[in-house]
Protein backbone atom coordinates (compact mmCIF):
# COMPACT_ATOMS: atom_id res chain seq x y z
CA UNK A 1 0.00 0.00 0.00
CA UNK A 2 1.41 2.95 -1.06
CA UNK A 3 1.19 6.19 1.70
CA UNK A 4 0.18 9.66 -0.07
CA UNK A 5 0.99 12.95 1.05
CA UNK A 6 -2.84 13.56 1.26
CA UNK A 7 -3.24 10.61 3.37
CA UNK A 8 -0.60 12.22 5.97
CA UNK A 9 -1.21 15.89 5.49
CA UNK A 10 -5.02 15.82 4.85
CA UNK A 11 -7.05 18.50 6.87
CA UNK A 12 -10.74 18.95 7.25
CA UNK A 13 -11.87 22.17 5.59
CA UNK A 14 -14.94 24.11 4.44
CA UNK A 15 -15.23 24.94 1.07
CA UNK A 16 -16.53 28.17 0.26
CA UNK A 17 -18.48 27.73 -3.25
CA UNK A 18 -18.19 30.93 -5.85
CA UNK A 19 -21.51 32.15 -6.54
CA UNK A 20 -22.38 34.66 -9.85
CA UNK A 21 -25.93 36.58 -10.03
CA UNK A 22 -27.51 36.38 -12.86
CA UNK A 23 -29.11 40.01 -14.07
CA UNK A 24 -33.12 39.33 -13.79
CA UNK A 25 -33.34 41.19 -16.73
CA UNK A 26 -31.15 38.91 -19.05
CA UNK A 27 -32.31 35.41 -17.75
CA UNK A 28 -36.20 36.76 -18.08
CA UNK A 29 -35.02 38.00 -21.88
CA UNK A 30 -33.59 33.93 -22.73
CA UNK A 31 -35.14 31.70 -25.30
CA UNK A 32 -33.96 29.22 -23.56
CA UNK A 33 -32.22 29.10 -19.97
CA UNK A 34 -31.02 26.21 -18.59
CA UNK A 35 -29.90 26.64 -15.14
CA UNK A 36 -30.02 22.91 -13.48
CA UNK A 37 -31.84 24.50 -10.52
CA UNK A 38 -33.71 21.60 -9.46
CA UNK A 39 -33.32 19.57 -12.57
CA UNK A 40 -31.76 18.55 -15.68
CA UNK A 41 -33.82 20.94 -17.27
CA UNK A 42 -34.63 18.97 -20.45
CA UNK A 43 -31.00 17.86 -21.47
CA UNK A 44 -30.02 14.53 -22.16
CA UNK A 45 -26.17 12.40 -22.22
CA UNK A 46 -25.27 12.37 -25.62
CA UNK A 47 -23.00 9.10 -26.31
CA UNK A 48 -21.66 6.95 -23.61
CA UNK A 49 -22.42 10.10 -20.89
CA UNK A 50 -23.80 10.19 -17.84
CA UNK A 51 -25.93 13.16 -16.61
CA UNK A 52 -27.53 14.13 -13.37
CA UNK A 53 -28.33 17.42 -11.56
CA UNK A 54 -25.79 18.31 -9.19
CA UNK A 55 -25.01 20.69 -6.01
CA UNK A 56 -21.42 20.65 -5.66
CA UNK A 57 -20.31 23.98 -6.94
CA UNK A 58 -22.29 25.55 -9.59
CA UNK A 59 -21.47 28.70 -11.61
CA UNK A 60 -24.87 30.90 -10.34
CA UNK A 61 -27.21 29.15 -8.35
CA UNK A 62 -27.22 25.79 -6.35
CA UNK A 63 -27.38 23.46 -9.21
CA UNK A 64 -25.84 22.71 -12.21
CA UNK A 65 -25.42 19.84 -14.41
CA UNK A 66 -22.79 17.00 -13.82
CA UNK A 67 -21.50 15.08 -16.73
CA UNK A 68 -19.22 11.70 -16.22
CA UNK A 69 -18.67 8.50 -18.08
CA UNK A 70 -17.52 9.79 -21.42
CA UNK A 71 -15.81 7.51 -23.41
CA UNK A 72 -15.82 9.86 -26.27
CA UNK A 73 -14.35 13.18 -26.59
CA UNK A 74 -17.95 14.13 -28.16
CA UNK A 75 -20.11 12.13 -25.43
CA UNK A 76 -21.45 14.88 -23.10
CA UNK A 77 -25.12 16.65 -22.45
CA UNK A 78 -27.47 17.70 -25.09
CA UNK A 79 -30.65 19.38 -25.64
CA UNK A 80 -32.91 19.24 -29.00
CA UNK A 81 -34.33 22.70 -29.72
CA UNK A 82 -37.62 23.27 -31.43
CA UNK A 83 -37.30 24.73 -34.54
CA UNK A 84 -40.37 26.86 -33.86
CA UNK A 85 -38.59 29.10 -31.68
CA UNK A 86 -34.82 28.82 -33.17
CA UNK A 87 -35.89 29.77 -36.61
CA UNK A 88 -33.04 28.03 -39.52
CA UNK A 89 -31.96 30.75 -41.22
CA UNK A 90 -31.89 33.47 -37.96
CA UNK A 91 -29.29 34.58 -35.85
CA UNK A 92 -29.35 34.04 -31.98
CA UNK A 93 -26.43 34.82 -28.96
CA UNK A 94 -25.40 31.29 -27.16
CA UNK A 95 -23.64 30.59 -23.76
CA UNK A 96 -22.93 28.62 -21.53
CA UNK A 97 -21.07 28.04 -18.30
CA UNK A 98 -18.68 24.93 -18.23
CA UNK A 99 -16.02 23.99 -15.59
CA UNK A 100 -13.83 20.79 -14.75
CA UNK A 101 -11.16 20.07 -11.94
CA UNK A 102 -10.97 16.21 -13.55
CA UNK A 103 -7.63 17.53 -15.30
CA UNK A 104 -4.74 19.68 -13.49
CA UNK A 105 -4.42 21.25 -16.95
CA UNK A 106 -7.06 23.37 -19.17
CA UNK A 107 -8.83 21.29 -21.60
CA UNK A 108 -11.03 22.67 -24.86
CA UNK A 109 -14.47 22.54 -24.40
CA UNK A 110 -16.97 23.49 -27.31
CA UNK A 111 -20.43 24.65 -27.54
CA UNK A 112 -21.64 22.62 -30.51
CA UNK A 113 -24.83 22.24 -32.68
CA UNK A 114 -26.01 18.94 -34.34
CA UNK A 115 -28.30 19.43 -37.31
CA UNK A 116 -29.56 17.58 -40.37
CA UNK A 117 -29.46 18.94 -43.72
CA UNK A 118 -32.12 17.66 -46.32
CA UNK A 119 -34.68 15.18 -45.84
CA UNK A 120 -35.18 13.78 -42.15
CA UNK A 121 -35.33 9.93 -40.51
CA UNK A 122 -33.55 7.81 -39.04
CA UNK A 123 -31.33 8.95 -35.96
CA UNK A 124 -30.56 12.64 -37.36
CA UNK A 125 -30.86 14.51 -34.02
CA UNK A 126 -30.01 11.86 -31.88
CA UNK A 127 -27.29 10.94 -29.61
CA UNK A 128 -24.80 9.45 -31.70
CA UNK A 129 -23.17 11.52 -34.22
CA UNK A 130 -22.91 9.20 -37.18
CA UNK A 131 -25.59 7.04 -36.64
CA UNK A 132 -28.09 8.23 -38.28
CA UNK A 133 -29.87 6.38 -40.35
CA UNK A 134 -31.28 7.53 -44.06
CA UNK A 135 -32.19 10.91 -44.96
CA UNK A 136 -30.49 14.30 -44.48
CA UNK A 137 -26.74 14.40 -43.73
CA UNK A 138 -25.84 15.24 -40.30
CA UNK A 139 -23.65 18.19 -39.69
CA UNK A 140 -21.66 18.96 -36.25
CA UNK A 141 -21.16 22.88 -36.21
CA UNK A 142 -19.23 24.67 -33.35
CA UNK A 143 -20.86 27.52 -31.90
CA UNK A 144 -18.34 28.74 -29.39
CA UNK A 145 -15.08 27.17 -27.82
CA UNK A 146 -12.82 28.22 -24.74
CA UNK A 147 -10.11 26.69 -22.97
CA UNK A 148 -11.39 26.11 -19.25
CA UNK A 149 -8.58 25.96 -16.93
CA UNK A 150 -8.68 23.44 -14.43
CA UNK A 151 -11.41 24.50 -10.89
CA UNK A 152 -12.54 27.63 -12.65
CA UNK A 153 -16.30 28.56 -14.41
CA UNK A 154 -15.26 29.21 -18.25
CA UNK A 155 -18.08 30.85 -20.63
CA UNK A 156 -18.45 29.35 -24.10
CA UNK A 157 -20.10 32.32 -25.82
CA UNK A 158 -21.26 33.26 -29.16
CA UNK A 159 -23.85 36.73 -29.46
CA UNK A 160 -24.33 36.16 -32.96
CA UNK A 161 -24.88 32.97 -34.17
CA UNK A 162 -27.10 32.07 -37.17
CA UNK A 163 -28.32 28.51 -37.16
CA UNK A 164 -27.97 27.62 -41.14
CA UNK A 165 -31.05 28.17 -43.42
CA UNK A 166 -31.24 24.22 -44.46
CA UNK A 167 -31.09 22.75 -40.93
CA UNK A 168 -33.45 20.42 -38.96
CA UNK A 169 -33.55 18.50 -35.83
CA UNK A 170 -31.69 20.92 -34.17
CA UNK A 171 -28.87 19.49 -31.17
CA UNK A 172 -27.33 21.60 -28.79
CA UNK A 173 -24.41 19.87 -27.17
CA UNK A 174 -21.14 20.18 -24.79
CA UNK A 175 -18.05 18.41 -25.60
CA UNK A 176 -14.62 18.64 -25.15
CA UNK A 177 -11.75 18.46 -27.40
CA UNK A 178 -9.14 15.66 -27.43
CA UNK A 179 -10.04 14.93 -23.98
CA UNK A 180 -12.76 13.04 -21.71
CA UNK A 181 -12.89 14.84 -18.65
CA UNK A 182 -15.60 14.70 -16.71
CA UNK A 183 -17.24 18.05 -16.14
CA UNK A 184 -20.04 20.66 -15.32
CA UNK A 185 -22.61 22.66 -16.96
CA UNK A 186 -24.29 25.57 -15.65
CA UNK A 187 -26.39 28.47 -16.70
CA UNK A 188 -27.14 27.65 -20.82
CA UNK A 189 -28.48 30.52 -22.58
CA UNK A 190 -30.23 31.28 -25.83
CA UNK A 191 -31.29 34.89 -26.68
CA UNK A 192 -31.90 36.86 -29.03
CA UNK A 193 -28.72 37.89 -31.13
CA UNK A 194 -26.62 40.65 -29.43
CA UNK A 195 -27.29 40.15 -25.79
CA UNK A 196 -24.91 39.01 -23.52
CA UNK A 197 -26.31 36.92 -20.34
CA UNK A 198 -23.45 35.82 -17.46
CA UNK A 199 -20.57 37.15 -17.43
CA UNK A 200 -17.44 34.96 -16.82
CA UNK A 201 -16.79 35.07 -13.17
CA UNK A 202 -13.65 36.58 -12.08
CA UNK A 203 -14.75 37.42 -8.35
CA UNK A 204 -13.59 40.97 -8.56
CA UNK A 205 -14.11 41.56 -4.92
CA UNK A 206 -14.11 37.87 -3.62
CA UNK A 207 -11.14 36.05 -3.57
CA UNK A 208 -9.77 33.68 -6.30
CA UNK A 209 -9.94 29.89 -6.01
CA UNK A 210 -6.58 29.31 -6.09
CA UNK A 211 -5.39 32.66 -5.03
CA UNK A 212 -3.94 31.52 -1.13
CA UNK A 213 -1.97 35.02 -0.63
CA UNK A 214 -5.00 36.52 -2.03
CA UNK A 215 -3.67 39.27 -4.06
CA UNK A 216 -6.05 38.67 -6.71
CA UNK A 217 -3.33 36.82 -9.06
CA UNK A 218 -3.00 32.94 -9.22
CA UNK A 219 0.69 32.45 -9.51
CA UNK A 220 4.01 30.67 -8.41
CA UNK A 221 3.91 32.64 -4.79
CA UNK A 222 0.03 30.15 -4.43
CA UNK A 223 1.96 27.07 -5.42
CA UNK A 224 4.69 28.13 -2.93
CA UNK A 225 2.76 28.93 -0.20
CA UNK A 226 0.61 25.46 -0.77
CA UNK A 227 3.61 23.40 -1.12
CA UNK A 228 4.50 25.07 2.40
CA UNK A 229 1.74 23.75 3.76
CA UNK A 230 1.85 20.15 2.77
CA UNK A 231 5.21 19.82 3.63
CA UNK A 232 5.38 21.67 7.07
CA UNK A 233 1.80 21.82 7.93
CA UNK A 234 1.31 25.40 8.41
CA UNK A 235 0.27 28.07 5.82
CA UNK A 236 -0.70 31.63 6.67
CA UNK A 237 -3.75 31.53 4.08
CA UNK A 238 -7.14 31.27 3.19
CA UNK A 239 -7.78 27.90 3.99
CA UNK A 240 -11.32 27.79 1.41
CA UNK A 241 -9.60 28.80 -1.81
CA UNK A 242 -6.97 26.45 -1.42
CA UNK A 243 -9.45 23.20 -1.45
CA UNK A 244 -9.44 23.23 -5.20
CA UNK A 245 -11.34 19.96 -5.63
CA UNK A 246 -14.28 20.81 -3.05
CA UNK A 247 -13.13 17.47 -1.44
CA UNK A 248 -12.51 18.82 1.94
CA UNK A 249 -9.05 18.28 1.78
CA UNK A 250 -5.72 20.60 0.88
CA UNK A 251 -3.77 18.06 -0.47
CA UNK A 252 -1.35 16.69 -2.88
CA UNK A 253 -4.52 17.06 -5.62
CA UNK A 254 -5.09 20.63 -4.76
CA UNK A 255 -1.42 21.12 -5.70
CA UNK A 256 -1.61 19.56 -8.73
CA UNK A 257 -4.55 21.14 -9.49
CA UNK A 258 -3.01 24.62 -8.46
CA UNK A 259 -0.26 23.80 -10.74
CA UNK A 260 -2.54 23.68 -13.73
CA UNK A 261 -3.88 26.90 -13.11
CA UNK A 262 -0.41 28.44 -12.62
CA UNK A 263 0.85 26.88 -16.54
CA UNK A 264 -1.58 28.61 -18.13
CA UNK A 265 -0.23 32.23 -17.77
CA UNK A 266 -3.02 33.21 -20.26
CA UNK A 267 -5.28 32.98 -17.22
CA UNK A 268 -2.97 35.18 -15.38
CA UNK A 269 -2.90 39.18 -15.36
CA UNK A 270 0.83 39.00 -15.45
CA UNK A 271 2.88 36.30 -14.40
CA UNK A 272 6.84 37.39 -13.07
CA UNK A 273 8.11 35.52 -15.25
CA UNK A 274 7.04 36.97 -18.19
CA UNK A 275 7.96 40.31 -17.36
CA UNK A 276 11.46 39.28 -16.25
CA UNK A 277 11.93 37.60 -19.96
CA UNK A 278 11.02 40.24 -21.86
CA UNK A 279 13.46 42.27 -20.33
CA UNK A 280 16.49 39.97 -19.60
CA UNK A 281 18.26 37.45 -21.74
CA UNK A 282 18.66 34.28 -20.89
CA UNK A 283 21.64 32.73 -19.68
CA UNK A 284 22.82 30.49 -22.45
CA UNK A 285 25.64 28.20 -21.82
CA UNK A 286 27.34 25.80 -23.72
CA UNK A 287 30.43 23.80 -22.41
CA UNK A 288 31.96 23.24 -25.92
CA UNK A 289 34.09 24.88 -28.68
CA UNK A 290 33.22 23.59 -32.52
CA UNK A 291 35.19 20.20 -33.76
CA UNK A 292 35.40 19.33 -37.14
CA UNK A 293 32.30 17.85 -38.06
CA UNK A 294 32.62 13.83 -39.12
CA UNK A 295 30.09 11.79 -40.97
CA UNK A 296 26.54 11.92 -42.21
CA UNK A 297 25.19 13.57 -39.01
CA UNK A 298 27.00 16.05 -37.13
CA UNK A 299 28.64 14.97 -33.49
CA UNK A 300 26.74 16.15 -30.48
CA UNK A 301 29.27 18.52 -29.51
CA UNK A 302 29.55 20.28 -32.71
CA UNK A 303 26.20 20.28 -33.33
CA UNK A 304 25.03 21.83 -29.90
CA UNK A 305 28.10 24.30 -30.18
CA UNK A 306 26.24 25.83 -33.20
CA UNK A 307 22.59 25.28 -31.76
CA UNK A 308 23.99 27.22 -28.55
CA UNK A 309 24.89 29.82 -30.79
CA UNK A 310 21.07 30.62 -32.16
CA UNK A 311 19.04 30.13 -29.10
CA UNK A 312 16.59 32.81 -28.14
CA UNK A 313 13.43 33.29 -25.38
CA UNK A 314 11.61 34.73 -28.09
CA UNK A 315 8.68 33.03 -29.10
CA UNK A 316 6.98 34.75 -32.04
CA UNK A 317 3.48 35.06 -31.09
CA UNK A 318 1.80 33.60 -34.32
CA UNK A 319 4.09 30.63 -33.62
CA UNK A 320 2.45 29.76 -30.52
CA UNK A 321 -1.30 30.19 -31.70
CA UNK A 322 -3.01 27.73 -34.23
CA UNK A 323 -2.87 24.03 -33.85
CA UNK A 324 -3.90 22.51 -37.17
CA UNK A 325 -2.73 19.06 -37.04
CA UNK A 326 -4.94 16.08 -35.55
CA UNK A 327 -4.72 14.89 -31.95
CA UNK A 328 -6.01 10.91 -31.68
CA UNK A 329 -6.63 9.49 -28.19
CA UNK A 330 -5.42 5.67 -28.61
CA UNK A 331 -5.09 2.81 -25.98
CA UNK A 332 -2.01 0.01 -26.25
CA UNK A 333 -1.22 -3.28 -24.04
CA UNK A 334 1.22 -2.73 -20.98
CA UNK A 335 3.30 -5.45 -20.76
CA UNK A 336 5.28 -3.73 -18.02
CA UNK A 337 2.12 -2.42 -16.40
CA UNK A 338 0.03 -5.65 -17.72
CA UNK A 339 -3.13 -3.52 -18.33
CA UNK A 340 -3.94 -0.73 -21.62
CA UNK A 341 -2.35 2.77 -20.98
CA UNK A 342 -3.92 5.62 -22.85
CA UNK A 343 -1.76 8.00 -25.10
CA UNK A 344 -2.16 11.01 -27.49
CA UNK A 345 -0.57 11.08 -30.69
CA UNK A 346 -0.60 14.32 -32.66
CA UNK A 347 -0.05 13.98 -36.09
CA UNK A 348 0.75 17.49 -38.07
CA UNK A 349 -1.07 19.26 -40.87
CA UNK A 350 -1.17 16.99 -43.87
CA UNK A 351 0.07 13.86 -42.60
CA UNK A 352 0.73 11.19 -45.26
CA UNK A 353 0.48 8.00 -44.45
CA UNK A 354 2.95 7.54 -47.94
CA UNK A 355 5.52 9.96 -46.02
CA UNK A 356 8.13 8.95 -43.24
CA UNK A 357 8.26 11.06 -39.92
CA UNK A 358 10.53 11.69 -37.14
CA UNK A 359 8.97 11.25 -33.85
CA UNK A 360 8.85 12.94 -30.59
CA UNK A 361 8.11 12.03 -27.11
CA UNK A 362 6.60 14.27 -24.64
CA UNK A 363 6.32 13.92 -21.09
CA UNK A 364 4.14 14.80 -18.41
CA UNK A 365 4.47 16.29 -15.12
CA UNK A 366 4.32 14.36 -12.11
CA UNK A 367 0.12 13.53 -11.30
CA UNK A 368 -0.65 14.30 -15.15
CA UNK A 369 -1.40 12.21 -17.52
CA UNK A 370 -1.28 11.84 -21.80
CA UNK A 371 -3.69 14.82 -22.20
CA UNK A 372 -1.41 17.13 -19.50
CA UNK A 373 0.42 18.10 -21.57
CA UNK A 374 -1.95 19.25 -24.90
CA UNK A 375 -2.20 22.72 -23.49
CA UNK A 376 0.01 25.00 -21.16
CA UNK A 377 3.60 24.97 -23.71
CA UNK A 378 2.05 25.68 -26.99
CA UNK A 379 3.37 22.22 -28.35
CA UNK A 380 0.58 21.42 -30.82
CA UNK A 381 0.23 24.44 -31.83
CA UNK A 382 4.56 25.20 -32.68
CA UNK A 383 4.82 22.13 -33.87
CA UNK A 384 1.89 22.91 -36.66
CA UNK A 385 3.20 26.20 -37.20
CA UNK A 386 6.89 25.17 -37.59
CA UNK A 387 6.23 22.21 -39.70
CA UNK A 388 4.11 24.13 -41.56
CA UNK A 389 6.58 26.86 -42.34
CA UNK A 390 9.26 24.54 -43.08
CA UNK A 391 11.25 26.09 -39.55
CA UNK A 392 11.24 22.44 -38.46
CA UNK A 393 11.53 18.72 -39.75
CA UNK A 394 8.20 16.91 -40.07
CA UNK A 395 7.32 15.21 -37.13
CA UNK A 396 4.44 13.59 -34.89
CA UNK A 397 4.50 13.45 -31.35
CA UNK A 398 3.26 11.06 -28.87
CA UNK A 399 2.07 12.18 -25.73
CA UNK A 400 2.56 8.78 -23.01
CA UNK A 401 0.97 8.41 -19.89
CA UNK A 402 4.05 7.59 -18.02
CA UNK A 403 3.29 5.86 -14.67
CA UNK A 404 3.73 2.23 -15.42
CA UNK A 405 2.56 -0.13 -12.12
CA UNK A 406 0.84 -3.08 -12.61
CA UNK A 407 -1.72 -2.45 -9.26
CA UNK A 408 -3.18 0.86 -10.72
CA UNK A 409 -4.25 2.20 -13.78
CA UNK A 410 -3.98 5.69 -11.95
CA UNK A 411 -1.83 8.08 -12.39
CA UNK A 412 1.01 8.26 -9.47
CA UNK A 413 0.08 9.80 -6.74
CA UNK A 414 1.79 10.25 -3.73
CA UNK A 415 6.06 11.63 -3.12
CA UNK A 416 7.98 8.44 -2.67
CA UNK A 417 10.33 5.89 -3.71
CA UNK A 418 7.40 3.59 -4.69
CA UNK A 419 5.49 6.20 -6.95
CA UNK A 420 8.60 7.53 -8.32
CA UNK A 421 10.56 3.84 -9.50
CA UNK A 422 7.26 3.32 -10.75
CA UNK A 423 7.46 6.78 -13.16
CA UNK A 424 11.16 5.21 -14.41
CA UNK A 425 9.17 1.85 -15.14
CA UNK A 426 7.93 3.84 -18.24
CA UNK A 427 11.58 3.33 -19.77
CA UNK A 428 10.45 -0.63 -20.25
CA UNK A 429 6.67 0.04 -20.83
CA UNK A 430 7.83 2.65 -24.02
CA UNK A 431 10.85 0.28 -25.32
CA UNK A 432 8.70 -3.02 -25.09
CA UNK A 433 5.20 -1.59 -25.70
CA UNK A 434 4.44 1.97 -26.65
CA UNK A 435 7.20 2.24 -29.28
CA UNK A 436 6.32 -0.70 -31.04
CA UNK A 437 2.66 -0.01 -31.09
CA UNK A 438 3.88 3.42 -32.50
CA UNK A 439 5.86 2.25 -35.39
CA UNK A 440 2.99 -0.16 -36.52
CA UNK A 441 0.01 2.46 -36.44
CA UNK A 442 1.84 5.54 -38.18
CA UNK A 443 3.78 5.84 -40.90
CA UNK A 444 7.50 7.00 -38.73
CA UNK A 445 11.08 6.47 -39.13
CA UNK A 446 13.27 4.63 -36.28
CA UNK A 447 16.61 5.07 -34.78
CA UNK A 448 18.16 7.64 -33.06
CA UNK A 449 18.37 10.26 -35.77
CA UNK A 450 14.46 10.26 -35.83
CA UNK A 451 13.43 10.07 -32.24
CA UNK A 452 13.11 12.58 -29.88
CA UNK A 453 12.11 13.04 -26.54
CA UNK A 454 11.45 16.23 -24.46
CA UNK A 455 9.16 16.75 -21.52
CA UNK A 456 8.78 19.02 -18.37
CA UNK A 457 9.29 18.62 -14.46
CA UNK A 458 8.68 15.35 -13.69
CA UNK A 459 8.49 14.48 -17.20
CA UNK A 460 12.03 16.51 -17.68
CA UNK A 461 13.76 14.29 -15.60
CA UNK A 462 12.13 11.06 -17.05
CA UNK A 463 13.33 12.31 -20.93
CA UNK A 464 16.89 12.46 -19.31
CA UNK A 465 16.75 9.27 -17.35
CA UNK A 466 15.30 7.69 -21.00
CA UNK A 467 18.12 9.52 -23.17
CA UNK A 468 20.93 7.82 -20.64
CA UNK A 469 19.29 4.28 -20.59
CA UNK A 470 18.35 4.43 -24.03
CA UNK A 471 21.26 6.46 -26.26
CA UNK A 472 20.48 3.90 -29.32
CA UNK A 473 17.32 5.19 -29.40
CA UNK A 474 17.63 8.75 -28.75
CA UNK A 475 19.39 11.29 -30.08
CA UNK A 476 17.15 14.27 -29.09
CA UNK A 477 17.02 14.88 -25.27
CA UNK A 478 15.10 18.03 -23.97
CA UNK A 479 14.24 18.93 -20.03
CA UNK A 480 12.35 21.59 -18.79
CA UNK A 481 12.49 22.47 -15.38
CA UNK A 482 13.51 18.66 -14.35
CA UNK A 483 12.24 17.53 -11.38
CA UNK A 484 15.16 15.81 -9.10
CA UNK A 485 15.66 12.43 -8.19
CA UNK A 486 17.63 10.31 -11.17
CA UNK A 487 20.73 10.57 -9.03
CA UNK A 488 20.35 11.19 -5.03
CA UNK A 489 19.24 14.14 -3.77
CA UNK A 490 16.89 15.99 -0.92
CA UNK A 491 13.89 18.42 -1.08
CA UNK A 492 11.45 19.01 0.59
CA UNK A 493 8.86 16.95 -0.77
CA UNK A 494 11.14 13.89 -0.74
CA UNK A 495 14.07 14.13 2.11
CA UNK A 496 15.69 10.91 0.62
CA UNK A 497 16.17 10.39 -3.13
CA UNK A 498 17.64 7.15 -3.55
CA UNK A 499 18.11 7.95 -7.41
CA UNK A 500 16.54 6.44 -9.96
CA UNK A 501 18.20 2.33 -11.55
CA UNK A 502 19.53 1.44 -13.98
CA UNK A 503 18.39 -0.94 -16.48
CA UNK A 504 18.96 -4.04 -14.36
CA UNK A 505 17.40 -3.13 -11.50
CA UNK A 506 20.91 -3.82 -9.70
CA UNK A 507 21.78 -0.40 -8.46
CA UNK A 508 20.62 3.28 -8.61
CA UNK A 509 22.44 6.02 -10.56
CA UNK A 510 25.34 8.13 -9.03
CA UNK A 511 26.45 11.62 -10.48
CA UNK A 512 29.08 9.68 -12.24
CA UNK A 513 26.50 7.37 -14.00
CA UNK A 514 25.11 10.78 -16.10
CA UNK A 515 27.27 10.32 -18.95
CA UNK A 516 26.76 8.38 -23.05
CA UNK A 517 29.22 5.61 -24.25
CA UNK A 518 31.44 7.00 -27.30
CA UNK A 519 29.83 7.31 -30.21
CA UNK A 520 26.18 7.98 -28.48
CA UNK A 521 26.19 11.34 -26.96
CA UNK A 522 22.96 13.10 -27.77
CA UNK A 523 22.85 15.29 -30.72
CA UNK A 524 21.27 17.53 -28.60
CA UNK A 525 20.80 17.67 -25.09
CA UNK A 526 19.29 20.80 -23.88
CA UNK A 527 18.13 21.59 -20.00
CA UNK A 528 16.37 25.16 -19.10
CA UNK A 529 15.26 26.24 -15.20
CA UNK A 530 13.89 29.21 -14.38
CA UNK A 531 15.68 31.31 -11.64
CA UNK A 532 12.31 31.13 -9.24
CA UNK A 533 10.95 28.12 -9.54
CA UNK A 534 10.17 26.75 -6.02
CA UNK A 535 9.12 23.54 -7.33
CA UNK A 536 11.75 22.19 -8.29
CA UNK A 537 14.37 24.76 -6.78
CA UNK A 538 18.06 24.65 -8.38
CA UNK A 539 17.63 20.47 -9.42
CA UNK A 540 17.71 21.78 -13.53
CA UNK A 541 21.01 23.86 -13.08
CA UNK A 542 22.75 20.91 -10.83
CA UNK A 543 21.68 18.27 -14.28
CA UNK A 544 23.60 20.45 -16.29
CA UNK A 545 26.60 21.04 -13.69
CA UNK A 546 26.74 17.24 -13.41
CA UNK A 547 26.92 16.60 -17.34
CA UNK A 548 29.17 19.97 -17.32
CA UNK A 549 31.43 17.46 -14.78
CA UNK A 550 31.13 14.46 -16.40
CA UNK A 551 32.32 16.18 -19.61
CA UNK A 552 28.75 15.28 -21.37
CA UNK A 553 27.58 18.76 -24.01
CA UNK A 554 24.61 20.13 -23.05
CA UNK A 555 22.65 23.35 -23.47
CA UNK A 556 21.74 25.14 -20.44
CA UNK A 557 19.28 27.86 -20.50
CA UNK A 558 18.31 29.41 -17.38
CA UNK A 559 15.79 32.12 -17.52
CA UNK A 560 15.88 34.91 -14.53
CA UNK A 561 12.60 35.01 -12.82
CA UNK A 562 11.41 32.05 -14.65
CA UNK A 563 9.08 30.03 -12.85
CA UNK A 564 7.44 26.66 -12.63
CA UNK A 565 5.83 26.88 -16.15
CA UNK A 566 5.63 27.08 -20.01
CA UNK A 567 7.48 30.15 -19.51
CA UNK A 568 10.76 28.11 -19.49
CA UNK A 569 9.28 25.16 -21.53
CA UNK A 570 7.52 26.99 -24.10
CA UNK A 571 10.88 28.65 -25.39
CA UNK A 572 12.47 25.85 -24.70
CA UNK A 573 10.54 23.54 -26.48
CA UNK A 574 10.75 25.96 -29.36
CA UNK A 575 14.61 25.72 -29.79
CA UNK A 576 14.49 22.79 -29.26
CA UNK A 577 12.03 21.92 -31.98
CA UNK A 578 13.73 24.23 -34.72
CA UNK A 579 16.51 22.02 -33.96
CA UNK A 580 16.02 18.37 -34.00
CA UNK A 581 16.45 15.83 -36.05
CA UNK A 582 18.70 18.11 -37.96
CA UNK A 583 22.32 17.64 -36.90
C1 LIG B 1 10.28 16.31 -6.36
C2 LIG B 1 9.84 17.59 -6.61
C3 LIG B 1 9.03 17.85 -7.72
C4 LIG B 1 9.92 15.29 -7.21
C5 LIG B 1 9.14 15.53 -8.32
C6 LIG B 1 8.68 16.81 -8.56
C7 LIG B 1 10.42 13.14 -7.95
C8 LIG B 1 7.86 17.00 -9.74
C9 LIG B 1 7.19 18.10 -10.02
C10 LIG B 1 6.36 18.21 -11.25
O1 LIG B 1 6.33 17.28 -12.07
O2 LIG B 1 5.75 19.27 -11.44
O3 LIG B 1 11.06 16.02 -5.31
O4 LIG B 1 10.37 14.05 -6.92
Amino acid sequence: MKKSISALLALSLTAASMTVLIPASAADAALLHSGFESGVDGWTARGSATIAQSTSSASSGSGCLSVTNRSENWAGAGISLDTTTFKPGETYSFSAMVSQSASPMAEHFKLSLQYSTGSAGGNEGGMFPGMGGGGGQQVYDCIAESDAASGMWTKLSNTSYKIPADAQNLLLYVETEGSKVDFLLDEVMIMTEGSSSVDTPPPPTGLLDGDLNTDKKIDKKDVEAMVTFLTTGSGDFSKNVADLNRDGNVDGIDLSLLKGLVLRPETIVTTEATVVTQEQPPVVTTTTEPEQQSGEHMNGKDYMAKVAATMTQNVPANVKTGDRGKTEHFTYMSKKAGHNKGANVWLPPGYDSSKKYNVLYMNHGVMGNEDSMLSGFSVREMASNMISSGEAEPFIIIFPQMYTDPTTEQPGFGFNMDVMDHYDDFVFDLTDSLMPYVEEHWSVYTGREHTAVAGFSMGGRESLYLGLMHPELFGYVCASSPAPGIVPASDSFIPNHLGSYNLDRTARLKPADLKFPDGKLPYLLMIAGGTSDNVVGTFPKEYHQIFDQNGVPNIWTEVPGGGHDGGVGTPLFYNFFRNMFKA
